[in-house]
């Protein structure tokens, strides 16, 4: 019989979390034993996994002893207070917060990308799972960048409210109900803080019908934190530090799927035709490009699915070798939950 294993879902009662649960049942991942970790509010809530009920247990330190696989997403701060301690049990940790990524000693990986890079778990026990919009990014310019290696990359996202977690998307919901069904839009400059009776806590701003070019924290250079995870974590996958990456991320309303519009410049010459011929053959990706019909990828069909959507390939007429195009994938599919899956289903076919 082939080898089984112990996982824990750490954050399993979370947007990321259950999707792990679900995407683990659904590619059928050898599950020996399975525990649901997640804060003491949860503690006792019931979680169904392949037809079985199973208890949320308060994560601790002692949580980890016979545990293979630990996937935590459960926030930064419980990554970085808990991980070393799974790992220190023998559990190997796929982390999907920015706590571990940039640590050196820690690899950063992407299936399609650098599944190579798997191999460095072993000096801490952790493995990190990259940003939601870097991941769907890299598996799409992977390619590209063996063809005519990238020097600057400038890109500006548009990034679902459910990579804010599960309180983010009942206050979108929330906030349409009062805009939409109570006819109660605030007029501009009153009620600050609430839109009609609601009292907005995930964004500092009305999300609704709104854009807000803020996601994470703003850093001293000018740019935020979510854009900063862009710049590094794409030169630590594609393993270039020579690439020069310009970000702008924007939170839009929608629920799930995050949508890219990105620019690059090439080192060396490389056509539209062959751009959509590499990505057509590459792994993980689904090119969508035929805008005489209206086919181009977007959100709501991304939605539910695992690959990264590409279409609106096309040469930029401002500078040589460029090219633009448009990058959609499920944030917490592609973008936290099913690379984690990936990962661990790599990881176990050729090291545990
Ligand atoms: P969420 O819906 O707010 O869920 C948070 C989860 O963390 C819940 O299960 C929560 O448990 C648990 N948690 C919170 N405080 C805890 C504590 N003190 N001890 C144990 N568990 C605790 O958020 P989410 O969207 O699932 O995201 C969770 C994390 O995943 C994020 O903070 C981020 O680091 C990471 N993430 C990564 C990506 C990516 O791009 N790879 C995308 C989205 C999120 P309770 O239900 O008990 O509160
Ligand atoms: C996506 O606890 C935290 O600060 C987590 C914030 C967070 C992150 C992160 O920085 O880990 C929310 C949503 C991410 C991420 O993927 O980087």
């Amino acid at each position: 019989m082939s080898k089984e294993y112990s996982v824990a879902v750490v954050g399993a009662t979370g947007a990321v979390g259950k999707t792990m649960i679900k995407v683990l049942d659904e590619r059928d991942f050898p599950i020996r034993q399975i525990k649901f970790l997640a804060s003491e509010r949860s503690e006792g809530k019931k979680l169904r996994f392949k037809g079985e009920e199973v208890v949320v247990q308060k994560l601790d330190h002692n949580s980890f002893d016979d545990v293979d696989i630990a996937l935590f997403s459960a926030g930064a701060s419980r990554s970085l207070e808990f991980a070393p301690s799974a790992a220190k049990a023998g559990a190997v940790v796929i982390d999907n917060s920015s706590a571990w990524r940039m640590d050196p000693e820690v690899p950063l990986v992407v299936p399609e990308v650098n599944p190579h890079a798997i191999a460095q778990y072993k000096t801490k026990g952790i493995i990190a799972n990259p940003n939601c919009s870097t991941i769907q990014m890299v598996v799409a310019l992977k390619p590209l960048y063996d063809y005519a290696k990238i020097k600057r990359i400038v890109v500006a996202t548009y990034q679902a409210v459910s990579g804010t977690g599960q309180k983010a998307i009942e206050e979108l919901e929330e906030e349409v109900k009062q805009w939409v069904v109570k006819g109660c839009g605030n007029e501009p400059g009153k009620s600050k803080g609430y839109v009609g009776e609601y009292e907005y806590k995930a964004y500092p701003h009305q999300i609704a019908f709104n854009c807000l070019p803020h996601i994470d924290v703003f850093l001293d250079n000018g740019y935020t934190k979510e854009e900063m995870k862009m710049v590094n974590e794409t030169r630590k996958i594609l393993e270039d530090d020579s690439i020069m990456v310009s970000a702008t991320c924007v939170r839009v309303p929608v629920f799930y799927g995050h949508s890219e519009s990105v620019n690059v410049q090439f080192e060396a010459p490389i056509e539209a035709e062959k751009v959509k011929e590499l990505l057509e053959a590459a792994p993980g990706v689904t090119v969508l490009d035929d805008p005489a019909n209206a086919v181009y990828p977007m959100a709501i069909e991304a939605e539910g699915k695992d690959d990264t959507f590409v279409g609106r390939i096309r040469k930029d007429i401002s500078q040589e070798n460029g090219i633009d195009m448009w990058i959609v994938a499920d944030n917490i599919r592609k973008g936290a939950a099913t690379n984690a899956v990936q990962i661990a289903e790599k990881l176990i076919e050729s090291y545990l």
